[in-house]
């Protein structure tokens, strides 16, 4: 049985529970338990804060875990990063108050940065030759500068709808972060399978994500035409309908190309067209 840590409440939670049910693995967690095991797939789950992720998986007491990119650098404790899965997307970023001028990291120099980030922020000044003080704060970090704790902060920011609310300004990004599948790199030879597995079903759910699958109706004249603008995946699927010369075509189109590919099917005389979300997608 192979075991993930999740975090257990917080913003990742949910969308680690979404992710597993797209891959078809059930988690009962409505009791709101510590483990909890899938009920079609060899899996359990153990819920955990996420600052203890890393570490749990880093020691083999969990063989993956789902957590931020920020909390596996900060914690550097040497889990593999399998995979990026898409969500959780943030920065980690240094701010100050939007009064004050900024032109540079100079600005840093012998300045007081509030974190719960110590690591990431020394190695980012270290790395830019800045010397300036870190104060430790779990939590609120946004609060210090207006409470006199520190002149800056390096905190995450998504929105940045915190950082106005408190009358800063964000001047650095210093890396962009989103939830990772992680591993301690030393998994069993059964634990390695269900990964496996694991990252085929991820795979196919991200590819889906970005696809439509549409179907329309189009006149014999215009198949191949209308071939040519939407390939598919080997060659669309074409069907004839009940009125002679009309044919159903289906196939499937990148997000991103969905209405040019729509205005040039359209010209081509296509009607009835109809876009629908894709669940799974096995290339
Ligand atoms: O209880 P536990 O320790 O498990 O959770 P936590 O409170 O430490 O973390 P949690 O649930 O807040 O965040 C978990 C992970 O979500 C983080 O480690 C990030 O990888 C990711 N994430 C994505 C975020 C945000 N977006 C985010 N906006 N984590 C925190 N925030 C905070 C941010 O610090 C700011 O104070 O949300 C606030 C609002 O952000 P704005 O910019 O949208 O206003
Ligand atoms: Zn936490």
């Amino acid at each position: 049985m192979l075991r993930i840590a999740l975090q257990s409440k917080g913003r990742l939670n949910e969308d680690c529970l979404a992710l597993l049910k797209e891959i078809g693995v059930n988690i009962d967690d409505s009791k709101r338990k510590f483990l909890a095991k899938a009920s079609n797939f060899p899996v359990e789950v153990l819920f955990l804060r996420d600052d203890d992720i890393p570490q749990v998986v880093s020691c083999g007491t969990a063989s993956l875990g789902i957590v931020g990119l920020n909390e596996v650098v900060e914690k550097d404790c040497g889990v593999e990063v399998v995979e990026r899965l898409g969500f959780g997307g943030c920065s980690i970023s240094l701010a100050i108050p939007k009064s004050e001028q900024y032109e540079g990291l100079q600005w840093f120099e012998g300045k007081r940065i509030a974190t719960s980030y110590p690591n990431i922020l020394r190695g980012f000044l270290e790395k830019n030759g800045i010397a300036a003080k870190i104060e430790v704060i779990t939590g609120s970090v946004e609060i210090a500068p207006a409470a006199g704790i520190a002149d800056a902060i390096f905190d995450i920011v998504s929105s940045g709808g915190t950082l106005v609310a408190n009358g800063l300004k964000e001047v650095e990004k210093v890396f962009e972060s989103e939830a990772v599948l992680i591993s301690s790199g030393n998994l069993s030879d059964d634990d390695k399978a269900v990964l496996d597995e694991i990252l085929f079903r991820i795979a196919s759910v991200k590819v889906s994500r970005r696809k439509k699958y549409l179907l329309m109706n189009l006149p014999e004249s215009a198949i191949d035409e209308a071939a040519r603008i939407l390939p598919a995946m080997r060659s669309p699927t074409m069907m004839p309908l009940a009125a002679s010369g009309w044919y159903s075509m289906h196939s499937v189109v990148d997000e991103d190309e969905l209405w040019s590919k729509i205005r040039q099917l359209k010209a081509i005389g296509a009607e009835s067209i109809l876009g629908e979300n894709v669940d799974k997608l096995i290339p």
